[in-house]
């Protein structure tokens, strides 16, 4: 390490037991779910406050309900901020997001426990709403926020199921707060990597070099309703079936577009959603993601021509909302560079390579200077309840974490 031979470990039976308190909250049936703010989601947030609390931390939230504790530096200068967020999507696992967010507290009590002060201050960050799946706003949704990529006012008409807006949820967490947005000197995301490469490579550590462009699109097919029985074949219009074809089109699409390229029709709802009335519409949503920027372009092109041929093919109208478009990042070389020295100092294994998954660090990169950190998902898991990440694996991440940080606060 840079002139520094001082090399922290974090507590990591407090880190895992933590990890399991906070993904207790939301539990169910199957995995656990906390959708941002619902009250699942709040009640992880007081946790977490009370956690930054017992540390010492001042406890910050802006407009946006991002929430920050800060560890005062010898000087008062722009803190490295180190994060991620909280809330899950539907029967998720205890790891993503969580991660980073908890092994950032570990790090500060590791530091606390050590004596050491830093020279600058520490701010470890929970970003509202990265998730995105309740309002369908598109994900990170409070760095993107805090960045001032999208404004408030973009949120209002955002609704979930229930008809909620964003706005009104927002209102009602009682998170939002007066704190000025934050401005880091640098970023750092510690993130379990939720594919299969780290394994398949047999590396402890991911170098996280980038972050995917990604896409979300809504596409709603207007056919009509007929009886299920006695309508002919023939002459349907079934918004259904033409929703069924361009998710069976838009997978071939993929394909052809390749250079990492992925198409998900993750939501698919029909209606009136009966077994005995032909489907008269049908909302489909296309998450496509894509590393190169020109393949993202074309491919967001194409995925609308192939739906709209489909849904001709039935004879069914179709709309497009675009529903979010985040371009990717490529972080800085000397983020890069931190991590993977940081982590050959700690002996362990690592492995360059970009994110397929959307994270915060996409949006701070625009910030400042950003890294992330991966540790092995088992299997690739993720997004699942049977994502999961060793504890060995978990623990030997959060050092790296607290290594970079050692190092970054004394810039
Ligand atoms: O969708 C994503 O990539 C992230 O999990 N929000
Ligand atoms: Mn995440
Ligand atoms: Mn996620």
């Amino acid at each position: 390490m840079k002139g520094r031979f001082l090399m922290l470990r974090v507590n990591g039976q407090r880190l895992w037991d933590n990890l399991n308190e906070m993904g207790r909250i939301g539990a169910g049936e199957r995995g656990r779910t906390r959708l941002a703010f619902t009250d699942e989601d709040l009640e992880a947030r007081r946790l977490l406050v009370r956690w930054m609390e017992e540390l010492g931390l001042e406890v910050h939230t802006d407009p946006y309900a991002n929430i920050w504790g800060l560890r005062a530096g010898r000087e008062e200068l722009p803190p490295i901020v180190v994060g991620s967020h909280i809330d899950t999507v539907r029967e998720a696992g205890m790891f993503d997001g969580v991660l980073g967010v908890l092994s950032g507290l570990e790090a500060v009590r590791a530091l606390n426990e050590a004596g050491v002060s830093t020279r600058r201050p520490v701010a470890v960050i929970s970003f509202s709403d990265e998730e995105g799946g309740r309002f369908s706003a598109g994900t990170m949704t409070g760095s993107r926020l805090m960045a001032g990529c999208i404004q408030l006012e973009e949120l209002a008409e955002k609704r979930d199921q229930r008809g909620v807006s964003w706005l009104e949820a927002l209102e009602r967490s009682g998170f939002t707060g007066s704190s000025s947005i934050l401005r880091p000197h640098a970023y750092l995301e510690y993130h379990i990597e939720q594919g299969p490469v780290l394994c398949d490579k047999g590396a402890r550590i991911g170098v996280v070099e980038g972050v995917v462009n990604l896409s979300w699109m809504r596409f709603t097919f207007y056919g009509q309703a007929n009886h299920a029985g006695a309508f002919p074949m023939e002459r349907r219009r079934d918004a259904g079936l033409a929703a069924s074809s361009a998710t069976v089109a838009l997978n071939r699409l993929a394909f052809e577009l390749g250079a990492g390229t992925v198409i998900t029709s993750g939501q698919a709802l029909q209606e009136p959603n009966l077994p005995n009335i032909v489907p008269g519409r049908a909302v489909l949503t296309v998450d496509l993601r894509s590393f190169k920027e020109e393949v993202f372009a074309s491919g967001l092109a194409r995925a609308e021509a192939v739906v709209e041929e489909e849904a001709a093919r039935h004879g069914v109208e179709v709309s497009v909302e675009l529903l979010t478009r985040l371009e990717g990042a490529v972080f800085a070389r000397e983020m890069t560079e931190l991590v993977e020295r940081t982590a050959g100092a700690l002996d362990l294994s690592s492995w360059r390579m970009p994110s397929g998954a959307g994270h915060d660090a996409q949006i701070m990169s625009r910030l400042c200077p950003t890294a992330m950190i991966f540790c092995p998902s088992e299997e690739g898991r993720s997004h699942c309840p049977e994502e999961f990440t060793s504890q060995e694996d978990a623990v030997a991440g959060a050092d790296v974490l607290l290594n970079c940080l050692l190092e970054l606060a004394e810039d």
